[in-house]
């Protein structure tokens, strides 16, 4: 039986939609919702207030509610981090000793951590990234997640700690907006699109990057940590792949629904560390270990958001 389940960092992108599908699954009274400030999660069943640097308060909640399992999202992401380096370090690493270290403790049965590709850098081989190559991130938030995918293999391998993870490509969704990633423009076009007909894009018209539906994303995030341990061969973090797709693509799709849909390139400073990250990803350890398989590809992407998002945000204007 599943035991309690706690997501710290449940006001964010990845956090609203998690706890939303959670507590579909395993009931609303056993997901605990936390955040540092209350976001929609809290409407729904339990909320705690919660630093993720505070590991007193974290093992109260945990202590609390009888927590089993913990999904641990809150993080400084890539744009974020460079404005703010020794806050994202801080916060990405101390959160996740924090989480770790109460696992190793036995207060935790299980851990969910995320990684990202951006624990890839630019002496990274591009196209169809194996899971295993050569890492040198060149952000802060690349260093963060590269650093804690070697503490979580550490953790498991040394004091056996059940600990999870896979490394997201730009997530995309309809129901919560992302905060300081490179990859956010291909959630903001859609918003833009609708409202505006018109988008200005910070990265240029070929940056291919990988994404993924979050629908896929939540999928494959529920689906590691139901699969039985001995499936989970990698410890540090498992490659998954989505869509690959640039701004020029994307926006090509968008115009087969607004055909007056125009988009403008101005680069900034994301578009470096989009340049540094892989265009394609080789997910197969994932396919193979615990059977994960992406379900969008970029139509059915562009279909489902325009058309949720649409109606979402004429309802907004009647509110
Ligand atoms: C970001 O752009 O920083 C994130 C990520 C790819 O981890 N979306």
């Amino acid at each position: 039986m599943q035991g309690k389940i706690l997501v710290v960092g449940s006001s964010g992108q990845i956090g609203t939609e998690l706890v939303e599908e959670l507590r579909k699954e395993y009931g609303s009274e056993n997901v605990i919702a936390s955040d540092i400030r209350e976001g929609q999660a809290e409407q729904d069943g339990p909320f705690e207030i919660l630093d993720a640097l505070d590991k007193n308060r974290l093992e109260e909640i945990i202590r609390k509610h009888h927590v089993e399992d913990v999904y641990l999202l809150a993080a400084l992401l890539s744009a974020t981090a460079e404005k703010n380096p020794e806050f994202a370090w801080e916060l990405n690493m101390n959160s996740l000793f924090n989480v770790l270290n109460l696992a190793k403790e036995g207060l935790i049965k299980k851990v969910f951590w995320p990684s990202s590709i951006a624990v890839f850098g630019p002496t990274t081989p591009r196209q169809n990234t194996p899971q295993f190559t050569v890492m040198e991130p060149s952000t802060v938030y690349g260093i963060s997640k590269q650093a804690g995918e070697r503490w979580c293999e550490y953790y498991h391998k040394k004091f056996g700690v059940d600990v999870r993870s896979i490394r997201y490509p730009g997530l995309i969704g309809y129901k919560s907006l992302p905060g300081g990633g490179t990859t956010d423009y291909a959630v903001d076009i859609f918003h833009q699109a609708i409202l505006s007909k018109n988008y200005t894009c910070f990265l240029s018209e070929n940056t291919t990057l990988p994404m993924m539906y979050m629908e896929d994303a939540i999928k494959a995030t529920i689906n590691i940590m139901k699969a039985d341990s001995d499936k989970i061969k990698i410890r540090s973090s498992y490659n998954i792949a989505g869509i690959s797709f640039s701004p020029k693509e994307i926006s090509e799709e968008i115009s087969n629904y607004f055909s007056d849909f125009k988009i403008n390139y101005v680069p900034d400073y994301r578009q470096q560390i989009a340049d540094s990250w892989p265009q394609s990803i080789d997910d197969s350890h994932a396919r193979n270990d615990w059977g994960w398989r992406a379900g969008y590809d970029l139509s059915a992407l562009c279909r489902t958001m325009l058309t949720n998002l649409e109606r979402n945000l004429l309802n907004e204007d009647k509110a």
